[in-house]
């Protein structure tokens, strides 16, 4: 059924539903699992509670994970359905901006076709050399069940650093065991992943990478390796998640 969808632009929910209409997009194209759009609207609910912006808070986890990203020896950025459909250009500009990194697609609701949907929607900006997609290079995450346990011998598997945003919760405490740190962006702070996760950014992805590629280049102008240990050091993920559920709490209250 085709639909004539018309958003205007003074519409005050305007940016939230034009997002809303890349995710229904991306499933229609084949990128998106039919469950990503329930993902999306459980993060639409959470971004609404923190004000559809980007706290302090979430500032300090980005700087943090900007650093992070920079001491790494070699990070890996894992892309799902939802991210590919909500910024495949946003993900293939953070993956320029930090030479050493590489994009690994990993699917919790794996078809072969989403796959190669999403291997042709990063290509589209540039971007071809991405791993998960071969056979032959997948093992196994030790302890894990899901689609996720299989990735790349060459990606996330020897990756120091993982950036796993929108994940399904399973698999970020099996990547720690594995002695990776992990970073994750999640808008629900109570997710198993943003407990879980060495950083959470509690913030909507298409707010945070724009930020994240801003601080990673102030950092590699600017900052010292010891510069970058500190900052991660002192990041506390607790209170992070603290800080979200409190300004989720007093943010709406405030407004009634
Ligand atoms: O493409 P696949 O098969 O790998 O599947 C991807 C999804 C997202 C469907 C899968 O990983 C999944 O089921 O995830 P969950 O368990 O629903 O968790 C996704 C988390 O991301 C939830 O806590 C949401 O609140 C959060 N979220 C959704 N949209 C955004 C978000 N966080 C930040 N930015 C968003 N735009």
């Amino acid at each position: 059924m085709n639909r004539d969808v018309t958003i205007p632009t003074t519409h005050p929910r305007y940016f939230s539903l034009m997002t809303r209409e890349k995710i229904v997009a991306g499933y229609k194209n084949g990128l998106v699992a039919l469950e990503g759009l329930i993902a999306h609207g459980r993060g639409e609910c959470f971004d609404y509670l923190i004000g559809e912006r980007t706290t302090d808070s979430a500032r300090m986890a980005i700087d943090a994970a900007a650093a992070q990203i920079l001491i790494s020896n070699y990070p890996v950025i894992s892309v799902n359905g939802n991210v590919a459909a909500l910024c495949p250009d946003l993900l293939c500009s953070l993956h320029r901006s930090v030479k050493k990194s590489m994009l690994e697609i990993n699917l919790f609701y794996y078809t072969k076709e989403r796959e190669s949907k999403i291997f042709q929607e990063l290509a589209k900006y540039g971007v071809s050399n991405v791993l998960g997609t071969n056979p032959d290079n997948l093992v196994r995450i030790p302890e894990l069940e899901s689609n996720r346990r299989l990735v790349d011998s060459n990606g996330i598997f020897k990756a120091d650093t993982v950036f796993v945003p929108l994940e399904d919760g399973d698999r970020t405490l099996a990547l720690k065991k594995m002695g990776k740190k992990v970073i994750t962006v999640d808008l629900n702070p109570l997710s198993r992943t943003s407990m879980e996760a060495s950083i959470t950014i509690v913030d909507n992805i298409i707010r945070v990478i724009p930020l994240l590629i801003e601080r990673i280049k102030y950092h590699e102008k600017n900052s010292s390796e010891s510069d970058l240990y500190t900052i991660v050091k002192s990041y506390d993920n607790k209170k992070g998640l603290k800080d979200a559920l409190f300004i989720m709490n007093r943010y709406k209250e405030d407004q009634i």
